[in-house]
């Protein structure tokens, strides 16, 4: 298979486009090196230390003896460069990854909101208009994430993509029908997937492009086999304030002595996937297209669910670190149960790696390994959801 990988320089699309070359499928990066940027913008760097892409690349060439071809530009922007390379490619699928991920970082301020905004919208607009003026049968696959939904609080388990809702007509009949699962985002950059989900529903309506849109949870962990196969494959760890997600957080504050930053009570619940089973599950999507004429295909990419505070507890009995609750910067539920379906990628023969298996290896083989490399000035998380939290007054959650 010939496949074209947005933003696959970022934490998710590295291991993936590494992953797709090792099965032997052709891969191509597409990608601004915006995630580098804003590094330097925030002052942040990875944990690990990650290697130019040329570095990268010609690392992969010498362990595997594949070539992967890179091609820097911005999706959001150049329109006409991406429709030329899909025309010339004439890709099997695009996997797009090519999108500002950090809900923090799209609420700090208008301008970052507004960043947020322009780059995903115009990057998944751009792509599905590409592949529809190319006149070829491309199968997309994004990473959506399990945030559009707002984390489950209407007692059921959240389906994959769609709901079975009764409808009773003018004339009193009751029809049965299927909607998108209702979308209820907690941040402006939740929001911009929110809007890619009607994208998708739009032009697999109109034009019949093949869409599968995985909802993804949290992913933790570093490296996947591929990565580990040369210090310069190491892929990107986030652990700044803005970037950083939960659990590689606490893996990273646990490891330098620093009291685990729980947000408010903790009680907030969220699903979580280890960064090997994100690629598998890319792979499985790849392998599993939807059929033509068949609607967007929705699969929760997760594997288990967890509460902030039960993570913390369980990484201050492994590590002996201390757990700090600071105030919530985010507006946000303070306590919410998550209960998901995974049936599909199961049923594809996923195998979970639980966090059991993977934490204690994480703490000792990458944060413990890198810590000398951390500033702890970034670990605090600062971008406030509202400007009453940014002046200090406690919020209320509706
Ligand atoms: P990342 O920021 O590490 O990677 C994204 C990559 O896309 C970066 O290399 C960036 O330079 C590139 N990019 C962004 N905008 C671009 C543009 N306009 N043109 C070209 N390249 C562009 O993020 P990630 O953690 O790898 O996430 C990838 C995708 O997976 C995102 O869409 C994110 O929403 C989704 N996701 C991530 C997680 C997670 O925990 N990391 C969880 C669920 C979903
Ligand atoms: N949290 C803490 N302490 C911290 C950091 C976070 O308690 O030090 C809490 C947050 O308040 C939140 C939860 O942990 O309640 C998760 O935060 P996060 O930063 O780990 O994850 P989130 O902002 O939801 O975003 C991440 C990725 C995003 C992806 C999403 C999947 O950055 O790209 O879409 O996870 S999901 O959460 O399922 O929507």
């Amino acid at each position: 298979m010939k496949v074209i990988i947005l933003g696959g320089d970022g934490f998710c699309g590295w291991p993936t486009s590494l992953h797709l070359s090792n099965l032997g499928h052709d891969v191509l990066i597409v990608d601004n090196l915006s995630r580098r940027n804003i590094d330097n913008e925030l002052e942040a760097h990875s944990l690990t230390p990650i290697a130019p892409m040329g570095s990268r690349l010609k690392a992969w060439k010498e362990v595997s003896g594949k070539d992967i071809r890179f091609f820097n530009f911005n999706v959001a922007k150049d329109y006409d460069r991406l429709l030329k390379l899909i025309e010339t490619e004439r890709p099997d699928a695009v996997v797009h990854f090519a999108e500002q991920r950090a809900a923090p970082y799209s609420m700090k301020s208008p301008k970052h909101k507004r960043y947020t905004v322009d780059n995903n919208l115009n990057a998944t607009h751009n792509l599905l208009c590409a592949v529809v003026e190319s006149g070829l049968d491309i199968h997309i696959v994004h990473l959506g994430t399990m945030g559009v939904y707002g984390y489950g609080t209407a007692g059921m388990k959240i389906p994959e993509g769609y709901l079975d809702v009764e409808v009773v007509t003018d004339t009193g009949e009751r029809l049965m029908q299927q909607i998108l699962y209702p979308t209820n985002p907690g941040s402006v950059y939740h929001m911009t997937k929110t809007q890619d989900q009607l994208f998708f529903a739009y032009y697999n309506k109109n034009d019949g492009v093949r869409v599968t849109d995985l909802h993804q949870g949290i992913v933790w962990g570093t490296n996947t086999s591929e990565t580990m196969a040369d210090e310069r494959l190491i892929n990107r760890f986030d652990y700044d304030g803005d970037y950083g997600t939960v659990l590689n957080r606490f893996l990273m504050q646990a490891a330098v002595g620093y009291p685990l930053t729980v947000h408010g009570t903790g009680g907030q619940t969220r699903a979580f996937i280890h960064i090997q089973d994100t690629v598998r599950c890319i792979q499985l999507a790849l392998e599993n297209p939807p059929q033509p004429g068949e609607r967007v295909k929705i699969l929760n990419q997760m594997t288990e669910t967890h509460r902030v505070r039960d993570l913390a507890k369980m990484i201050a009995e492994l590590t002996g670190a201390e757990i700090a609750r600071v105030s919530n910067p985010r507006k946000e539920a303070p306590e919410n149960d998550l209960h998901v379906r995974n049936d599909l990628f199961l049923d594809l023969g996923l195998n979970p790696t639980t966090l059991s298996e993977g934490l204690l290896a994480e703490v000792s083989d990458i944060a413990r390994k890198y810590a000398h490399r951390a500033d702890l000035d970034k670990v605090p998380c600062t971008s406030t959801w509202t400007s009453e939290q940014k002046a200090g007054v406690p919020q209320k959650v509706r």
